[in-house]
């Protein structure tokens, strides 16, 4: 949770700094979603993520170096920085793409489910959009499609309560997105999303009802974003949407905070949390370093990867 942050706070600065172009939407402050989600599935399991990724990615095992030199725009990244902070991928890690277009993560998420069901492994597939990516047709789809064929594919529903600057009260026709759930037949709940054990058991339980081919299910996490829709937001926008008293009492229950406290009462002390600071300094500052030292594609680049080599076709037979 803390490199997250700091992942993202230097993020920022970079954006400041001119070295990172492009739009950076930092995760700060939905820390415990992605980490209370991925303490429970595997390397093999899939995540698609969206346009506010960088945790995500870091919670499933993204390397800090090659996420730096993305957003950096350099070869040695994820994309061969042709992607960016929107579109890390990395197959081996099965992370199937953060995502610039809203709500398009979860289609593929579906595909991936299927294809697993189709393969009859175990493997789950997690996918992550917001309370704004709710109100987009290709989520219901999906939800619907999962229902049916009982994929093995989780829902999770990051309701940090604004699209860009619009309230989910002014856009969304119920108090809950896990209403939308129930209404396709799919389990759904509602999770404390500043609480990484509320859901890490919210997760467990719903991968577990996967892996048995139970089906899906759809996690609401209740969170907030502490800063803009991206950085840089307050430069751009004349007119702020949210108070300051607003963002503040949010702050106060800060998910890190939150964890920390029960790491005191566990034993662990003010030294050990120096260390973890001093650790994620020095791999976020060496990824930096990584970055910079990086080249950037040539022109001739531009139109290598953008079509398939090789077409696999799929068998259909097996499938009833
Ligand atoms: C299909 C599509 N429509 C609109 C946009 C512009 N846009 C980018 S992010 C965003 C808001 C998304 O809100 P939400 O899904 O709640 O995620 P959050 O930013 O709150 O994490 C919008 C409207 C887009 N990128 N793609």
């Amino acid at each position: 949770m803390l490199m997250i942050r700091r992942f993202d706070e230097r993020a920022a600065t970079l954006v400041d700094e001119g070295e990172v172009t492009g739009e950076v939407h930092q995760y700060i402050g939905q820390e415990a979603v992605a980490v209370g989600i991925s303490s429970v599935i595997r390397k093999d399991d899939a995540i698609t993520s969206n346009h506010r990724g960088h945790g995500h990615v870091l919670a499933k095992g993204g390397d800090v170096n090659l996420m730096m030199a993305e957003l950096g725009g350099r070869t040695t990244g994820y994309c061969k920085g042709k992607g960016g902070s929107m579109h890390i991928t990395s197959l081996d890690l099965g992370i199937y793409g953060t995502n610039g277009m809203v709500g398009q993560g979860v289609p593929i998420a579906l595909g991936a489910a299927f294809a697993n069901n189709f393969k009859g492994n175990d493997n789950v597939t997690i996918t992550y959009f917001g309370e704004g990516a709710s109100n987009e047709g290709a989520v219901h789809e999906s939800m619907n499609m999962a229902a049916i064929w009982k994929l093995p594919l989780i829902f999770v529903c990051e309701n940090n309560q604004y699209a860009v600057s619009f309230n989910a009260k002014d856009s969304t026709s119920v108090e809950n997105i896990a209403e939308r759930g129930k209404g396709y037949g799919i389990p759904s709940i509602v999770v404390d999303g500043m609480d990484v054990f509320a859901v890490r058991e919210a997760a467990k339980e719903a991968v577990q009802r996967a892996r048995n081919g139970e089906g899906p299910t759809l996690i609401e996490c209740k969170t907030y974003r502490y800063f803009g829709h991206f950085a840089g937001e307050p430069h751009v926008l004349k007119k702020p949407y949210r108070t300051d008293e607003e963002i503040e009492s949010h702050r106060q229950n800060d998910p890190i905070e939150r964890l920390k406290r029960h790491l005191v009462e566990e034993g662990v002390d003010e030294v050990e949390f120096a260390e973890m600071e001093a650790k994620v300094h020095e791999i976020i500052e060496d990824g930096v370093v990584f970055m910079k030292e990086s080249p950037r594609p040539t022109l001739e680049a531009a139109l290598e990867d953008a079509y398939a080599v090789e077409h696999k076709t799929m068998p259909v037979k097996g499938w009833a």
